[in-house]
């Protein structure tokens, strides 16, 4: 039964709502039905539903491969996405693509890739078309500290400075590329640092604070516009489980153990609901009766993931120019 949460706390709700999703993709990993890797982001929800809950649903967002918690946050359809995690018709792709080519063109999430940077581009492209077409639709690509490593991410601040493109590049921070941290990649160069060579204005701040994330977004949103050029946000913030898959892998000793431990006592859902209670938002049985709501959601969304047929084996070309036939 849907049921009614209080606009302030509403942004708690949808980063509950990501968490127990993704914990129930996790659960269900192992019976082999969900035949795509999946890249969780357990533990970064604020980052998402922060800079999602200052935009307008006519702005454009993209993605990359860890993008469950984007597509929501932009109000993606839960069961278009389940089904297309279980490579169904009814997936927002027809079953196509699975967990990391979702897109929702009724809400503007416009699309994510697995290639690291893919849509940093892509970004560029819808940025250009709003300043050509003179409307108000901001663009803001997500992307990982990983992502900076590609060349492409560079021209791209180059062309976006050139052309004032009405642009929020967001980096989450996790400080991890797969195992290799952010201190054996890079050289002591801040990421911001880039940007504000670039001529771009910056921003950055803590990614497990829901608040902070969302009003270093709408200070990002004003000055866009106010003189429409192209803004860099860095949120700090942490990935609880493997780089990809639903376990986790700290038996590999590649993060410091109390580093995992002092990250997860941040939890960003936690936080918030600690702060909703002492300042008396929100009562213990309304959050009992929000996790029930959306576990309710969750189950019909995977009974409908499952009703839902797979791609006809006629249909493999349909989207092709190359058919052999
Ligand atoms: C062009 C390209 N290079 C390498 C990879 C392999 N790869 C997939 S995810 C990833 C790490 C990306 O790290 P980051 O951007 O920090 O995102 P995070 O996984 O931490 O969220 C890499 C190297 C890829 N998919 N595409
Ligand atoms: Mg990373």
């Amino acid at each position: 039964m849907p049921i009614q949460i209080p606009e302030q706390v509403k942004p708690y709700y949808e980063m509950l709502r990501i968490r127990l999703v993704e914990e129930a993709l996790a659960e269900r990993y192992s019976e082999q039905e969900m035949r795509c890797p999946m890249h969780l982001c357990i533990g970064q929800e604020a980052v998402p539903v922060g800079v999602c809950s200052a935009l307008k649903t006519s702005d454009m967002v993209f993605g990359n491969h860890r993008s469950h918690g984007y597509y929501l946050a932009k109000g993606g359809d839960l069961n278009k996405m389940t089904a297309e995690i279980y490579g169904k018709v009814d997936g927002c792709c027809g079953g196509r693509g699975g967990s990391m080519h979702l897109i929702d063109l009724d809400v503007n999430f416009m699309g994510c890739t697995p290639i690291v940077a893919g849509t940093v581009p892509l970004g560029l492209g819808t940025g250009l078309a709003s300043k050509l077409r003179g409307n108000d639709q901001i663009t803001v690509v997500f992307f990982g500290d990983g992502c900076f490593e590609e060349g492409v991410v560079h021209e791209s601040f180059n062309y976006a400075a050139l052309m004032e493109l009405p642009v929020i590049f967001v980096c989450e921070n996790n400080e991890y590329s797969v195992y290799t941290n952010l201190e054996s990649r890079q050289p002591d160069r801040p990421m911001n640092k880039i940007a504000e060579a670039h001529g771009w204005d910056v921003g950055s701040g803590n990614g497990n604070d829901l608040n902070q994330v969302a009003k270093i977004t709408q200070q990002a949103v004003s000055r866009i516009k106010a003189h429409g050029r192209p803004q860099f946000l860095e949120f700090d913030t942490y990935r609880w489980l493997e780089h990809c898959g639903p376990n986790e892998d700290d038996h590999l000793d590649y993060r410091p153990a109390d580093q995992v431990a002092s990250w997860k006592k941040k939890c960003p859902v936690l936080q918030m609901q600690t702060q909703l209670l002492s300042e008396k938002s929100i009562s213990q049985e309304e959050l009992d009766s929000y996790r029930q709501s959306i576990l309710e959601e969750i189950e019909l969304s995977f009974n409908f993931a499952k009703a839902s047929p797979f791609p006809s084996p006629e249909s493999l070309y349909q989207f092709s120019n190359t058919n052999p036939s």
